[in-house]
């Protein structure tokens, strides 16, 4: 042990593993490339380059699909135990469809897993993170019950061709975002529908996620092994006041933003939230429909979702505090009146420069104390947890964010006993935030987006974490970490 008698840094435990988190669209690049098919994303920011702050796309972004080798090279030089990453379903299946494998997609997938497994890096894949294939989304996308079925199958070509290399899956990254931002908002497809396709889309994914967990169960767990899970984001959402509306409020928040994919699968009984269910079948009552604009599940579906978890992936970066709205229901349906709280941060918390974002440790805790108490304390990785601030390689806000954070995450831990086995800083890279493109810069490692090879340089967080992540520790001073610099 090279810790010694006066050493009082806080540590985790030898098992915890310390990792990075990446998502396909958002650092591959080769958008067309190699057979590659066109997905949301791509026809997204081609058609309506307006719609992403600084007109960017994610045509060529990193040029990740090119650089396996030196990628796994800073990861290596983090001294990480674990890489989190997506697949993109059109570089595997082109149209999406699993008549027609694109054989370069899965040679790129290969590629990277041997050059992780020579480094003794964990793959942790996530098969969905926001890049539907286009021709499914011509069939309505998540909206169309089929989808659950389409995703079973392009599930069954992963596990049958990485499933001896890959032992950890997350089928969906932040169903809430997709759903709620994709169909009840303006990200890719822009639906814009919220209140209505926004709950179609949540109710085939957690049927997807349900099936294809079902599938891996009975099919591959004898044969490859492996744990499933799925990642879900969850911003704390704290009471504005110690009132007793503003305490019920809050708990309805969570319950929409979090219950709404949680509940169903991690809750004792399943199904959804009560609070959702009677909320939105009486908004949907008084707006005169004859269905509950919030589907049904069949209780077999309950059961089929229920429980279908081996570990829970965790999102988190921020905090809100909610008051209790006094909204009339409107006419017009939305998933913020069904919910009919107000949402919002304080000025005086350190702001970021993503406006969603700002710096509330103490939230990390309460959310994971919250998961603990509300669905049995189950198996956490913590799949996202980070932070943008501007350009620079002397980066001492992150390395605050992070130290800060950390420190939550260790209270929840070891004070609380919250059930946590490891932790993804978002991101390896500086990389395409979607709707904020390149103006947000999450990275360790700064891309030089001028230079031809897209250069990647090591932040001083990129220091800080490489400490960390060797030690299990957090250092007690900057000069623990600094000396290399
Ligand atoms: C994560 O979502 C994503 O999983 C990841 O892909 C992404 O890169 C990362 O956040 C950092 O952005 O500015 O009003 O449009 C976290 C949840 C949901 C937070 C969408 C930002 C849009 C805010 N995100 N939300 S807005």
């Amino acid at each position: 042990d090279h810790r010694n008698v006066l050493d009082s840094r806080v540590c985790f435990d030898d098992k915890f593993s310390f990792g990075v988190a990446t998502a396909s669209y958002q650092i591959e690049g080769a958008w067309n490339v190699s057979g590659k098919g066109e997905s949301i994303w791509d026809r997204y920011t081609h058609a309506h380059p307006d719609m992403v702050v600084d007109r960017s796309n994610a045509d060529v972004a990193d040029g990740s699909y090119y650089k396996v080798k030196e990628d796994v090279a800073l990861m290596v030089k983090l001294g990480i135990g674990f890489y989190r990453f997506s697949i993109a379903w059109s570089r595997i299946l082109p149209i999406g469809l699993s008549n027609y494998v694109n054989e370069d997609g899965i040679r790129y997938y290969k590629e990277l897993l041997a050059e992780l497994r020579r480094n003794h890096i964990t793959p942790v894949a996530t098969m969905y993170h926001f890049d539907l294939p286009q021709n499914l989304q011509e069939l309505g996308g998540w909206t169309n019950p089929i989808m659950a079925d389409y995703f079973v199958d392009y599930a069954r070509v992963l596990l049958d061709t990485f499933g001896d290399e890959i032992k950890i899956w997350l089928t969906f990254n932040e169903p809430y975002t997709f759903c709620e931002d994709g169909y009840g908002g303006i990200e890719a497809p822009g639906a814009n529908s919220s209140g209505f396709e926004d709950y179609l889309c949540g109710h085939n994914v957690l049927r997807a996620h349900g099936m294809v967990y079902r599938m891996f169960d009975k099919e591959y767990r004898k044969k490859i092994g492996g744990h499933m899970g799925i990642t879900l984001d969850f911003s704390w959402l704290e009471p504005a006041t110690t009132s007793v509306e503003d305490q019920q409020a809050a708990e309805t928040a969570r319950q929409f933003y979090f219950g709404w994919f949680a509940h169903p699968i991690f809750s004792k009984y399943g199904d959804y939230p009560p609070v959702m269910r009677s909320m939105i079948d009486a908004n949907s009552k008084r707006q005169g429909f004859y269905h509950s604009r919030l589907p049904y599940f069949t209780s077999k579906e309950v059961e089929m979702i229920r429980g279908a978890y081996d570990f829970l992936g965790l999102n988190h970066y921020t905090t809100y505090l909610v008051k209790h709205g006094s909204r009339r229901i409107s006419l017009q349906p939305s998933f913020i009146d069904d919910m009919n709280v107000i949402k919002f941060q304080r000025d005086e918390w350190p702001k970021t420069n993503s406006s969603w974002l700002k710096v509330v440790p103490w939230g990390f805790r309460k959310a994971l104390n919250w998961v603990r108490v509300n669905y049995r304390n189950p198996k956490t990785l913590i799949t996202e947890n980070g932070v943008a601030f501007e350009r620079g390689l002397h980066d001492t806000k992150r390395v605050n964010y992070i130290d800060s954070y950390l420190r939550s995450l260790h209270a929840a831990i070891h004070q609380d006993g919250c059930y946590v086995i490891g932790y993804a800083y978002w991101s390896l890279l500086d990389n395409f935030e979607w709707t904020r493109g390149f103006s947000e810069r999450f990275g360790l490692h700064e891309v030089d987006y001028q230079s031809p090879n897209l250069t990647r340089t090591p932040r001083l967080s990129a220091k800080y974490f490489t400490s960390v992540a060797k030690t299990g520790c957090l250092p007690n001073s900057y000069a623990d970490y600094t000396y290399d610099i």
